[in-house]
């Protein structure tokens, strides 16, 4: 029966000298002093074998093979096995357009995503991947724990709620329809209808022309609302706890993942330590640790020295910066006084990876509010409705998924952290 490369040290231990069944991919092929040496790979690691007839094998090609597992200190990993037969199950062109053994600090981005098929077999990448998996997993099971349902709402809408950022129209039978930049809306009438606690993790789109390192057309949104917060400090509560389920998790189960990419993930007690700070003091912290008075605005400058400085006073790399100005937030956002917001960001190692609110939910000051926001109560007919028939003081928020795994990892670029990334030039593979 095959096994795991992972598995292959117990099955030693259990029954040493006995012959194992491995299967994977052709990794590397090395021949020294006489003997060839082929790195197999397989979704749990890779693993020496040592062949002693010539291999007529090409890199990449699927194998299977029977062997004795051996110690052998020189072996990456300490083992060995010595191989008694090969069986070339797929055999890969010789001509591989690809480097999927190269070293990743010498291949650029570009490259890597113009050849995603075979560059997702480096193991390197496919970790990236994997540690992404268990974040969702996560952050879904953290909510169940906490009675929140999941939902799935359509990515086809009538209109957009985020303002700012641009739809991508989508010709719909006669109709012209877009893609949904956000949940928002439907994650917000659920909990009007009485779900109270709901939460989604799906594609979004945003038609945004600019192609930055933290930028994606399509990008996975977590996103979550509840019934009955006060303020957003309910909220921030909630997502300190979401990210400490996390990364305790990324750590439990990916710590050999987390070692490919030299990364950590903050303890508990970091998380707990992050300072909250309200928009204007973010700006007079910028400003001193910058000693640039001319920031006005929470650009990407200001997020890496606010988490730079939260790591020096806090020892902690996130910050949560709330009390954003009117002007700033969506027309959904409860307002505090008249020029402020009960709304928040997170920023995680210099990078915004969430935003939230509380949301207005009175109806009458929310169509009083809409002329501020250049809307008439015409153009929203869906949020009248969520609004006219009973609906509870709420907030949520939605972290960027590819954000959030980029930060865990350290890794340069968002487009890094998606499988297959849409930018303004790329839409393939
Ligand atoms: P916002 O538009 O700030 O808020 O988005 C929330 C989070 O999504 C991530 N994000 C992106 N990631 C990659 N590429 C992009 N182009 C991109 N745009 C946003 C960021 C960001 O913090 N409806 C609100 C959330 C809410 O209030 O519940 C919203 O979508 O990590």
């Amino acid at each position: 029966m095959r096994l795991l490369i992972r598995d292959v040290e117990k099955a030693m231990v259990e029954k040493p000298e006995e012959p194992i069944e491995l299967a994977g991919w052709v990794y590397r092929i090395r021949e020294l002093g006489g003997l060839n040496f082929v790195i197999l790979r397989d979704r749990s690691g890779l693993i020496q074998l040592v062949v002693t007839e010539k291999p007529d094998l090409s890199l990449e090609s699927v194998i299977a093979i029977t062997g004795i597992p051996v110690r052998n200190e020189k072996a990456p990993g300490g083992i060995e096995i010595q191989v008694h037969s090969v069986n070339c199950i797929s055999k890969a062109d010789k001509d591989i357009p690809y480097r999927v053994n190269g070293d990743l600090s010498r291949i650029g981005l570009e490259t890597v995503l113009d050849n995603r098929l075979l560059s997702v077999r480096n193991p390197a990448i496919q970790a990236i991947f994997k540690v992404q998996s268990t974040i969702i997993e996560a952050f879904s099971t953290y909510l169940r724990a906490q009675d929140f349902t999941e939902i799935r709402s359509s990515k086809l809408v009538g209109s957009g709620t985020e303002g700012g950022t641009a739809l991508f129209a989508v010709e719909y039978f006669n109709k012209k329809l877009y893609l949904a930049q956000s949940p928002q809306f439907y994650k917000q009438t659920m909990v009007a209808c009485g779900m109270e606690r709901v939460f989604e993790v799906a594609q979004v789109y945003r038609a945004e022309k600019h192609d930055t390192p933290r930028h994606l057309n399509e990008y996975v949104s977590l996103d979550l609302e509840m019934a009955f917060i006060e303020s957003e400090k309910d909220l921030i509560e909630l997502e300190k706890a979401v990210l400490i389920h996390v990364f305790t998790e990324v750590l439990r189960k990916n710590s050999s993942e987390l070692a490919l990419h030299k990364a950590t993930v903050p303890d508990a007690a970091a998380v707990e330590r992050s300072p909250i700070i309200s928009y204007e003091e973010a700006l007079r912290i910028a400003i001193k640790e910058s000693g640039n008075a001319r920031l006005f605005d929470i650009s990407p400058e200001v997020e890496r020295l606010l988490c730079e400085w939260s790591m020096r006073e806090y020892q902690s790399p996130l910050v949560f910066v709330n009390e954003f100005p009117r002007r700033h937030r969506p027309f959904y956002t409860y307002p505090l006084g008249d020029t402020l917001t009960m709304s928040f960001d997170t920023l995680f190692r210099g990078l915004e990876i969430t935003s939230g609110s509380r949301r207005q939910h009175d109806y009458q000051a929310f169509i009083e509010a809409l002329p501020r926001f250049g809307l008439k109560p015409e153009d929203m007919p869906g949020y009248l409705t969520l609004l006219k028939y009973g609906c509870p003081p709420h907030g949520g928020f939605a972290i960027g998924c590819e954000r959030l795994t980029q930060k865990i990892l350290g890794l340069s670029s968002v487009k890094e952290a998606s499988l297959f990334p849409r930018d303004r030039k790329r839409t393939n593979p």
